[in-house]
């Protein structure tokens, strides 16, 4: 995992864009991210199981699993969006790139690889995408069944109460 301010450049989602300046994980647990290390799959059971998740899938995002879909797929991820519960993923090959947005609106770009586990918050803005090789392999977590439903930002989702109270839960 590698966590930096996104550099807002033009150009391929896909690419680093890598401003060169770091954000610490202190910073993302700020945010309300957390991340995980996990060469020992079984750590997941573990996690899951205080989370209170007990189900999981495991999908592939690259031409080769996806098709023609693939870059339609990949675009859709990126598109700025809140859920309305939490997000886990759990790299198991490959990588990718999750951006959340930061306290003052800004994007903390966040570089997941193997063994790498991301729980974003309930409400956070983020988006996703894979990388220049167009290849990852990610466990996805739920409770029951999948709330993954993207909540494409505006203004609706500005008013949303599960936005409402991770802003809430941030300032305290
Ligand atoms: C997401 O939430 O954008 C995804 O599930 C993308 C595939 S998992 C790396
Ligand atoms: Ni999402």
């Amino acid at each position: 995992m590698r966590a930096y301010w996104f550099d807002n450049e033009q150009g391929d989602q896909r690419l680093p864009h890598d401003s060169n300046r770091d954000v610490e994980p202190s910073y993302l647990a700020q945010l309300g991210v957390l991340y995980y290390h996990l060469p020992e799959e079984s750590k997941v059971d573990t996690i899951a199981k205080e989370r209170d998740y007990k189900n999981r899938d495991v999908i592939t995002v690259s031409p080769d699993a996806m098709g023609a879909i693939y870059e339609d797929k990949v675009k859709s991820f990126f598109h700025e969006h809140l859920h309305e519960d939490e997000e886990i993923r759990y790299i198991r090959d490959g990588a990718g790139y999750f951006d959340v947005r930061s306290e003052d609106d800004a994007w903390v770009r966040i570089r997941l690889e193997k063994d790498d586990m991301i729980v974003l918050p309930a409400g956070i803005y983020h988006r996703f995408t894979t990388d220049e090789q167009n290849y990852i392999k990610a466990m996805r977590l739920f409770k029951d069944e999948p709330k993954w439903t993207p909540l494409n930002r505006g203004n609706e989702t500005d008013i949303n109460e599960h936005r409402q109270n991770y802003l809430q839960s941030r300032s305290a």
